[in-house]
């Protein structure tokens, strides 16, 4: 019946949405249909969940976020619908491979890294649970750049995933606001006024998102900029078509890419746009929707609560007090008291350089409106607490981070270590002011995506011994911690991770035209490259197990594939020359015809949220290896614990809670704590010490230097050994001797099968507590007094 219903819809579909006769369909045009056939089942507990929530009158939520790194859709919601046998049968019914088909879609990458894949975990998991929340984002044009290789060094094209027609989103253009920029205040009847001098119109595309089972669906909201005004007929009239046209690409240019920075911030103005322009078309979206239910605006904090995604949209403190203030006639005080009890704000990160400041120049240039107001809140805490250490404003730049937490009803970390450190550090003195504002909310994934739909093997397992009450209760995984000591299920699970490991053998070879032995230890590190997660220090540990292995080719050694992937921010200089060092390694490695078969790297391109879920079912060993201190709380090594890789990792983030729950035998630790790095940096000269001490680090140093991986060049990777030998302000050097030892420790630990299995298995079976829907319930409860709505 499922299957019958649903073979009309993808054919009428086809038919007539599509105008594809299927004799001559294309993967895309059935791709397209069935997303068309199964966004059709979407929509009615859409408007259901809508329904409900005007009915009751419930709190609403809102995540502001520049970024929703959501990859593909379609899995997930043909998964989440229950629909996956019917969507196979259907498929094959019409000569097409589902598998096929899903692969088509193009990956959504409208995010760097982990804070917009958080973002897409967390809006699955709203909707599973039930809360009645919205998404608010850009819609960019091109996501996140495609990443390709040439001779080893990163290369950066666009990414077009709107070439072809987008499935999910529904354009609304009646849901449109005009956002002005530039201009001056001016005063009316005694009151201020902003008077932009431009403006571009915010519209909106909708996104269905559906949670598990089907029973709730939220709204993913981006916002597309568009002229206000089509283009200039006078002037194309006269002939001058390209100046005619200029306005409308001016404004289209605010929605255009997304900006590829993660952690490092560049002070570009048209980031600030951006910034305004979504959070400011948000508001107002908001603010529309609670106005036709609610009269007063002194019940919104009751019945609205706003996620600020770190500091990117921090502009919408002052926005919603000018919207209060100057708009809706409310007396100051009572504005920024009533916006701050509505705002709460995540921390991402304690890196200086990724802490947002904007010039006062730039502010009251862009928003001069905006900038009075943040002086006004200044002097609102001021007030409040007379001890003036910290001002919003200093040295003539607004600090986004710490107008972020006096806007905020509460503001959190994304990891128990995370957030002491920012108690300790960042947000010392207004910790102090305010001891009761920061709460931890340490970060989680989505199951349904991570476990249940990526490793399908894993899960039928899990089915077989538990049911399927673990996809949306992920502690019922503690229901398999027996079975680690039960040899028929360790082999059954074994079996499930090797033929993981062959399919991507299998991809590898496909794609990219490298064998690789299914047999032999896989060894992960994913993630954006950056000096403090120190992809250096994992390929200098790779260089110096080549080294013992050419000195001893008969040895018994474990054999491993070193796989890394990950794309660095364009103008982050170190972080390319880490790639071409990983790639020129790679090469001399995997040529060696003595060592080739003990100690491979392969780095495939272009690593995106469909990479990971190829990747993260077929490792074994996850690499964790930040400086403790710097890793805010990663998310990736909670999608590998749950797929039953170890950690091989620092005491940072998120790893710490990882290795509590999974028990300290089952986890690689190594290196300095995060307040030991903070001594160790004080010690003269401590990475020459560190080398000194370690013969196999001076000798892997040595190696790079006589230009072994580049031709003989000496010279090509000094900016690497220079900073490792010198500066070393991430202790690469001063954790190498460590990691080392854990490695070889790896390394025995992965010989004997059997106690590697049951280590893998309570990994599984312990790490329930890192479903996102845990953490969404933990900001439920502790952040934005927001409950489930029965469907
Ligand atoms: C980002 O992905 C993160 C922090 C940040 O300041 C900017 C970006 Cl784009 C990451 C953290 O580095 C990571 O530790 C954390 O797990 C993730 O945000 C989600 O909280």
């Amino acid at each position: 019946m499922q299957t019958q219903d649903l073979r009309d819809a993808v054919l009428r579909h086809l038919t007539y949405s599509l105008g594809k006769d299927p004799a001559h369909a294309q993967t895309n045009d059935w791709r397209l249909a069935l997303s068309f056939a199964v966004r059709e089942r979407i929509v009615d507990p859409w408007f259901a969940s809508t329904r409900a929530t005007y009915g009751g009158k419930h709190k609403r939520v809102y995540y502001l976020s520049m970024e929703f790194l959501i990859g593909r859709l379609l899995e997930d919601a043909v998964v989440n619908l229950g629909l996956m046998d019917a969507a196979d049968e259907v498929m094959s019914g019409f000569g097409q491979n589902l598998h096929n088909v899903l692969s088509d879609e193009p990956d959504a990458a409208l995010g760097n890294g982990g804070l917009g894949r958080l973002a897409a975990c967390f809006l699955e998991s709203l909707s599973t649970i039930g809360c009645p929340a919205y998404g608010y984002g850009i819609r960019y044009e091109h996501g996140l750049f495609k990443q390709s290789f040439r001779d080893g060094r990163q290369m950066e094209s666009p990414e077009d995933w709107l070439l072809r027609r987008n499935a999910w989103g529904f354009p609304r253009p009646e849901a449109s606001f005009r956002i002005g920029f530039n201009g001056r205040v001016a005063e009316r009847d005694g009151k201020p006024v902003w008077e932009p001098s431009e403006a571009v119109l915010a519209s909106a595309h909708d996104t269905p998102i559906i949670g598990w089972q089907g029973r709730w669906a939220n709204t993913l909201r981006l916002w597309e900029a568009k002229p206000v005004d089509i283009f200039d007929l006078d002037r194309f009239n006269r002939g001058e078509f390209a100046a005619a046209a200029e306005a409308e690409a001016s404004a289209r240019t605010i929605s255009r890419v997304l900006y590829p920075d993660d952690t490092t911030y560049q002070g570009k103005r048209l980031r600030l746009q951006q910034e305004y322009f979504f959070t400011a078309a948000s508001l107002r979206d908001i603010v529309r929707r609670f106005d036709s239910e609610y009269d007063d605006p002194a019940w919104l904090p009751q019945k609205v609560a706003i996620q600020l995604n770190d500091t990117h949209p921090a502009i919408a403190g002052p926005e919603l007090v000018r919207i209060l203030h100057d708009e809706k006639g409310m007396e100051i005080d009572r504005a920024i008291e009533t916006a701050r009890a509505t705002l709460n704000y995540t921390n991402h990160t304690l890196l200086p350089e990724a802490l947002e400041k904007w010039s006062e120049e730039l502010m009251s240039d862009l928003l001069p409106r905006h900038m009075t107001l943040i002086q006004r809140i200044d002097e609102h805490h001021a007030q409040e607490k007379p001890n003036r250490k910290v001002r919003l404003i200093e040295n003539g730049d607004v600090k986004m981070g710490e107008l972020s937490f006096v806007m905020a009803n509460r503001v959190n970390g994304v990891s128990a270590l995370h957030t002491e450190l920012m108690k300790q550090t960042v947000f010392e003195d207004l910790h102090a002011q305010y001891p009761d504002k920061i709460v931890n909310q340490t970060n989680g994934v989505t199951p349904r995506r991570w476990l249940l739909s990526a490793n399908p093997r894993l899960s039928n397992l899990i089915a077989g011994e538990i049911g399927m009450d673990w996809v949306d209760d992920l502690e019922q995984l503690a229901r398999l911690e027996p079975l680690a000591e039960d040899s028929a299920f360790r082999k059954a699970y074994r079996d499930a991770k090797r033929a993981n490991k062959a399919e991507l053998s299998q991809w590898f070879r496909d794609t990219h035209d490298v064998a690789l032995d299914p047999d032999a230890m896989f060894d992960v590190q994913i993630k954006r490259i950056h000096e403090y997660k120190r992809q250096h220090l994992n390929i200098l540990e790779a260089i110096a197990l080549w080294q013992e292995i050419r000195d001893n080719p008969n040895g018994d050694w474990t054999p491993r594939v070193k796989i890394f992937g990950g794309k660095a921010a364009p103008g982050y200089v170190f972080a390319k020359e880490i790639i071409y060092l990983i790639n020129s390694v790679a090469k001399v490695l995997n040529a060696d015809p003595v060592t080739s078969k003990f100690l491979k790297v392969v780095y495939p391109p272009n690593y995106n949220v469909t990479l990971a879920e190829k990747l993260i079912p077929a490792a074994e060993l996850s690499q964790q290896i930040s400086t403790a201190g710097k890793e805010a709380s990663g998310t990736g090594n909670m999608k590998f614990a749950l797929n039953g890789a170890l950690t091989i990792g620092t005491l940072d983030g998120a790893n710490v809670e990882i290795r509590e729950l999974v028990g300290a035998d089952n986890f690689f630790l190594f290196g300095m704590t995060a307040s030991e790095v903070v001594e160790r940096r004080k010690v003269h000269e401590h990475a020459a010490k560190a080398i000194a001490a370690d013969p196999r680090l001076a000798r892997a140093l040595d190696e790079i230097r006589a230009g072994t991986f580049s031709d003989g060049d000496g010279e090509r990777f000094r900016s690497i050994t220079d900073n490792v030998s010198g500066h070393d302000y991430f202790l690469v050097s001063s954790d190498f001797t460590d990691f080392w030892r854990a490695s070889r420790e790896v390394d025995r630990a992965y010989r004997d099968s059997t106690s590697w299995t049951r280590m893998a298995v309570l990994n599984t079976a312990r790490s329930g507590w890192f479903s996102s829907d845990r953490t969404i319930r933990g900001y439920m409860g502790d952040i934005w007094g927001a409950s489930a709505v029965p469907a």
